[in-house]
């Protein structure tokens, strides 16, 4: 039977011992994901203003799956996602004006107004693209990961994926050329176990999807996808395999979204998955974990922690303030950027 209810690792590895890392990344950790969660939280508040010309899909909940995986990468390398994007282009370092422009459909945005949420890019810190069509990045990703192979470069290509991916056709196709090609690419699972309002039971037969991805013959882990040190130390090791010419790794991280699959607020009360579920990961928060790991640390503070919330929140209503003071596009750019007859 599978788990529903991941409770978390909730740090004990680390408590209490001589922490490998320096205080300012374990802090950077935090600010970040504190960062993801505000502006998520801020996009949710003024999403019934219909300013937003796109369909969201928040990542409340989600956050330390982002931000461990980027933690340990490097600029350069590839980050491909799907439809949930906002933690993953925010994490790799993507600008939050541009896509807080592509969110209201202004000329500005990072893909010019015309793919909204689902298609995030900023090529300068590696976000290299993500696609509404489920599995849509994965063959890319080890496309790319190929690309890197042949000429030479060091460089790694990741995908974050969903758990519904894993029963697409193209998802196989990629583990399986991966796996022959030895090819530098992280498949990076966000396991919610739900597709829409589809529990992961009524689409895949009782089996830990890391199990079934080590069947193509590649490293495969399961990490607690709320526990932002576990996340980064899985993505680290794959990250040295694949440099190393070892080849690609897959990673499942339990994780569960807060708020409903697109929109604002929650939905479950449309009787697909129960409340006191919902609860039952609230008490894992990845942003709350790990403020209180860091509390018994010794190394933040609630002051710290307030200064980090106010100066955030303002970087959060600049940029909010400069999307909605730029131009919207222009009928006759209407066909620019468009590329069928
Ligand atoms: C090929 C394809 N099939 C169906 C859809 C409709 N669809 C959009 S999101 C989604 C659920 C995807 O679930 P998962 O990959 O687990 O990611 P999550 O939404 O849970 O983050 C579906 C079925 C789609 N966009 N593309």
């Amino acid at each position: 039977m599978i788990k529903y209810h991941y409770t978390g690792t909730e740090y004990q590895k680390w408590l209490g011992t001589d922490l490998p890392y320096e205080r300012d990344f374990l802090i950077g950790l935090f600010r970040s994901m504190l960062r993801i969660r505000l502006i998520e939280e801020e996009i949710e508040r003024r999403y019934h203003e219909d300013q937003m010309k796109t369909p969201i899909h928040l990542v409340i909940g989600q956050e330390a799956t982002s931000v461990g995986c980027c933690a340990a990468l490097r600029r350069e390398d590839l980050l491909y996602s799907s439809h949930r994007t906002h933690g993953n282009y925010l994490a790799k370092g993507g600008d939050l004006k541009a896509m807080l422009c592509e969110m209201h459909c202004r000329v500005n945005g990072c893909a010019g107004s015309r793919g909204g949420s689902m298609h995030l890019i900023d090529k300068s810190v590696g976000m290299a693209g993500t696609s509404a069509i489920v599995g849509g990045a994965m063959p890319i990703a080890a496309g790319a990961a190929l690309a890197a192979q042949i000429q030479g470069v060091d460089r790694v290509s990741v995908v974050f994926i969903g758990d519904a991916t894993t029963e697409e056709g193209v998802a196989s196709e990629s583990l399986n050329f991966a796996a022959l090609k030895k090819l530098p690419v992280i498949f990076f699972c966000e396991n919610n176990f739900y597709s829409v309002q589809s529990p992961l039971a009524t689409r895949q037969p009782p089996r830990e999807i890391y199990k079934w991805a080590a069947g193509y013959g590649i490293a495969s882990v399961q990490v607690d996808g709320t526990n932002v040190l576990a996340v980064y130390e899985a993505v680290h090791e794959a990250v040295e395999r694949a440099r190393e010419g070892g080849g690609a790794t897959f990673i499942e991280a339990p994780v569960y979204r807060f708020r409903a699959h697109g929109g604002a607020g929650d939905d479950s009360h449309t009787g697909y998955r129960d409340t006191a579920e919902r609860e039952g990961w609230e008490k894992v928060c990845p942003v709350e974990t790990y403020f209180r790991f860091l509390m018994n640390a010794g190394l933040i503070n609630g002051t710290l922690r307030e200064q980090m919330h106010a100066e955030i929140m303002q970087e959060v209503l600049e940029a909010f303030d400069y999307a909605l003071a730029s131009p919207n596009p222009e009928k006759k750019d209407l066909y620019t950027h468009v590329y069928s007859n």
